[in-house]
């Protein structure tokens, strides 16, 4: 999130789009219905009526896979209605920049585009520069080749009718929505968009929420109070584990995965150092070097020395290009490339897409280690319904993993607040938390390595962690030590001692990090910040909400990012009824700005967007994979067979594995010709791996069923209750039909397309309750997250004649 839970009540109008947030994120819920007492409108655009349409003001079905079309007429909107907050738009967003000659788009496809790998060369879509290498600027807005002119350009085609018959809303409920939001493009009004996977589980995730970057930035919404773009996060714990790293592109930090194109400590850093030329911009990630070094100093210690480039040449490093998501990971197991592995708190025999081909893969392996509280689809998937435990070579360790009440340490909210949980009880029997295990598994390779050599043994050996896992001092080296007896900030450090702020990193080896963002959660004055439990605030503070001294947030407390975008040249709040940051007296007060400049008038100000090279809010984004502006293509498995806005059916850069296992419907097939969206359930989590072995929660939500309007049910002869076999190319899944108004009918390129829902959570090991809803689904993904496309795809539905996964 930009902002964090208790921010949501300053909105004016909030917009819930692909996420059912009073199920899935029910503290969300408790400042929405803050947010309406106080008079904000409450929207929720999404296939399915759920509690989170009962509370809004209304709800819109839309078809899944076209929020870009919904967005993008929103777009159209603001712009033809000069709705957007102009002096917002022209000082601190890329709006006014002139884009480069040779960027261009046609028949749905941006200039750049390569057919034979499917991608785009992306050097493409830069920026004109003047003779001093600064981005060229017409606050005027009319220069053609600027980007207000080429996003007006580009979302002209979203007109209503389009939208409408892509979307299958209705043209009275997309003005609705519209004019709604878009009211609050002016100085005292906020309007926050909250999101989950609605969005993100499609071959156009990232896309989707660039639309709402660009819709947010045009109305003057990131920075301020009650607004912001507001990513509901999953697990537990989903916010910190992306921080500290559980995805395969990144290190710590979001910093980049070293890949073989980087052989060298120089190489890495050059590459991936951004330099602006411009004295206004701060360009932060100009300081990555220091987060970098500060990193590799807490992996190698002592033996990381800058002669040595900090050891950066013993890390492992992935191949350029290749993908290590696991739907590759699961393809390549699939293909007998991978010979064991290990699989820890996760259940993707039940979760990942195609779990039919997903579950033969991992037949393949040689050996497997898990980790559970309970028996899985994952951690028994040899004695499967169909298969011959006998015939499975798989050697499996099922290792007891400790229960999150019987272990303690921090979790990250989506508000990046950092949250200390204590242990309750310990752990039973033989059960470990995740850390002992690992650094048992850590120690015990580091012995082999030590005694019997290898290949590059010191990769492993000159590792500096503890012996033992220890969650508290774990926190401490996240934050971070100097390494050298330092004075900063006229204060003096003893070497050993904790750092203050990640201001004080420095890239000669002198200080250490385990992640730059969390430096200022555990220092040398306040402790271990997560354990914070204090709500003094100013008044200030107190009208928005904002609790400096409860927890600790990344980056250096900062409550709401890109702060300064609430102010104006002379650091007065835009809206000062909600004021979040206000130069006073000489310097800023309520939040923690975004770096400590006085305001822009001074001359000595920075624009407010300091995490991009430029400074600007990017509603154009020449980043992503999939181009600089969003753009709408239909899911990669669609019941149309048309794009109502270019020649150019689904994404042309999506990501897919290919295998005899892995078949994909046609366009508009006349054998699936309903959309599939499938979703999580209150009473379960996830995979229902945990929740299936709670009594009480299977008895609450006991069997699989598919949601379906009465008007397809009635077309398919089906009744409310009837066991019914739902079928994709891929596999077919037995359910139990609920037939109810919460799915409608919705009217697509001018006839009835129908949708259907499923939860995911139930599974095999749990006789009676059905099968993994996954067998269902595709193994295709976004070009920029490879996140699949869980929320929609093509299927088939009839009444059973007999169920064998399901109890009647
Ligand atoms: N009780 C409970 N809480 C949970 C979880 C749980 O399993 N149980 N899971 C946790 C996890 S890991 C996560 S990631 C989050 C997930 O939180 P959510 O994202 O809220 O979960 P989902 O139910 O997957 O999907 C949200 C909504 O997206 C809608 N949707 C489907 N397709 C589309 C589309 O194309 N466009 C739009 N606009 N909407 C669409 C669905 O109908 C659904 O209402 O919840 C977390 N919280
Ligand atoms: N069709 C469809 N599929 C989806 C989604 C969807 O919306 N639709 N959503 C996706 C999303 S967002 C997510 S996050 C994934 C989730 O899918 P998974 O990551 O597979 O999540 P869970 O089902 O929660 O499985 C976690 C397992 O870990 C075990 N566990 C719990 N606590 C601990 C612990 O402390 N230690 C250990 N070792 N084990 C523990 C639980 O018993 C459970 O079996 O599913 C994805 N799959
Ligand atoms: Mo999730």
């Amino acid at each position: 999130m930009t902002n964090h839970w208790i921010d949501i009540k300053n909105a004016d109008s909030v917009l819930i789009m692909g996420s059912n947030a009073a199920e899935h994120h029910p503290i969300s819920f408790k400042w929405v219905l803050r947010a309406k007492d106080k008079g904000a409108t409450v929207m929720h655009v999404d296939p399915k009526f759920s509690r989170t349409s009962a509370r809004s003001d209304f709800h819109v079905p839309l078809r899944s896979g076209t929020d870009i079309a919904f967005l993008g007429g929103m777009i159209k909107y603001i712009l033809e209605n000069e709705k957007f907050f102009h002096e917002y738009v022209v000082e601190y967003t890329n709006a006014a920049l002139i884009v480069g000659k040779d960027y261009g788009f046609k028949d749905g496809l941006f200039t750049g585009y390569d057919a034979k790998t499917r991608s785009y060369d992306k050097s493409k879509w830069g920026f004109e520069m003047d003779s001093k290498g600064v981005p060229k600027r017409d606050k005027s807005l009319k220069h053609p080749r600027c980007v207000y002119q080429l996003m007006k350009a580009h979302y002209s085609r979203y007109n209503i009718e389009a939208v409408s018959a892509t979307t299958g809303v209705s043209a009275e409920n997309l003005m609705k929505v519209y004019e709604n939001f878009a009211a609050t493009g002016v100085k005292d009004k906020a309007g926050t968009i909250m999101y989950a996977l609605g969005w993100t589980q499609h071959t156009v995730g990232v896309q989707n929420i660039r639309s709402a970057a660009i819709i947010q930035l045009l109305l003057g919404n990131i920075g301020v109070a009650g607004g912001g773009i507001n990513a509901l996060r999953g697990e537990p714990n989903v916010q910190g584990s992306t921080d500290h790293t559980l995805l395969y592109h990144i290190i710590p930090g979001y910093m980049a995965m070293p890949h073989n194109g980087w052989q060298t400590y120089d190489e890495y850093v050059k590459a991936n150092t951004p330099v602006s030329n411009d004295p206004m911009s701060a360009n932060w990630w100009q300081h990555k070097p220091k987060y970098f070094a500060s990193l590799l100093k807490a992996w190698y210690g002592e033996k990381a020395t800058r002669e040595n480039g900090f050891c950066y040449e013993l890390l492992p490093k992935i191949e350029k290009g290749e993908d290590y998501s696991y739907m590759f990971l699961f393809d390549r197991m699939y293909n007998k490339q991978i010979r064991g592995g290990f699989i820890i708190g996760l259940n993707p025999m039940n979760s990942v897409p195609n779990t039919n081909k997903v579950r033969k893969a991992l037949d393949n392996l040689d050996w497997l280690i898990t980790s559970e509280l309970h028996h899985s689809e994952t951690t028994d998937n040899w004695q499967r319904p169909g298969v011959d435990p006998k015939k499975i070579k798989t050697e499996v360790f099922l290792l007891p993993s400790a229960h999150r009440l019987e272990k303690e340490g921090s979790t990250t909210n989506s508000g990046r607040w950092l949250l200390w949980h204590n242990q309750a009880t310990k752990p039973a029997y033989e059960a470990k938390p995740f850390g002992d295990l690992f650094c048992g598994v850590m120690n015990h390779v580091k012995a082999l390595y030590a005694k019997e050599g290898g290949t590059l043994p010191e990769a492993v050996t000159w590792l500096d962690y503890p012996e033992k896992y220890d969650p508290e001092d774990l926190c401490a080296r996240i934050n971070g030590r100097f390494l050298e007896d330092t004075e900063f900030k006229g204060k003096k450090y003893k070497k050993g001692q904790q750092l203050p702020s990640f201001t004080a990193l420095k890239d000669d080896g002198s200080t250490m990090s385990l992640n730059w963002l969390y430096a200022g959660s555990y220092t040398e004055e306040g402790g271990n910040k997560a354990k914070r439990r204090e709500t003094t605030q100013t008044e200030m503070q107190k009208t928005i909400g904002l609790y400096p001294k409860w927890s600790w947030c990344w980056p250096v407390n900062r409550r709401i990012l890109y702060n300064r975008a609430s102010v104006d040249f002379d650091g007065k709040p835009y809206n000062p009824a909600k004021a979040v940051i206000e130069w006073k007296d000489g310097k800023w007060v309520g939040d923690v700005p975004d770096g400590g400049w006085p305001p822009i008038a001074t001359g000595k100000g920075r624009y407010p967007f300091i995490m991009s090279k430029n400074g600007f809010g990017q509603i154009f984004g020449p980043g992503r994979q999939d181009g600089p502006f969003s753009e709408h293509y239909e899911p990669v498995e669609t019941p149309v067979d048309s794009n109502m806005f270019s020649k150019q059916l689904s994404s042309p850069v999506y990501k897919s594995v290919n295998s005899d296992m892995d078949k994909l419907a046609q366009p508009n097939s006349p054998d699936y010709p309903i959309v599939l969206t499938t979703y999580s359930l209150t009473e379960h989590w996830c995979g229902g791996g945990e929740t299936r072995n709670v009594p009480n929660l299977l008895e609450t939500e006991p069997q699989l069923y598919v949601e379906m309007s009465p008007e397809l049910a009635q077309e398919k002869g089906i009744v409310n209750g009837d066991g019914v076999i739902v079928e994709s190319i891929r596999g077919r899944v037995e359910a139990i039909a609920m037939v109810t108004v919460r799915m409608r009918p919705l009217k697509v390129h001018g006839r009835i397309v129908h949708e259907i829902g499923m939860p995911f959570c139930f599974g095999w090991t749990t006789p009676g309750t059905g099968d993994a809803t996954n067998r269902l689904t595709p193994s295709v993904g976004d070009p920029n997250t490879t996140i699949p496309e869980y929320k929609a795809c093509c299927v088939n539905i009839r009444k059973a004649d007999k169920l064998t996964e399901l109890a009647t």
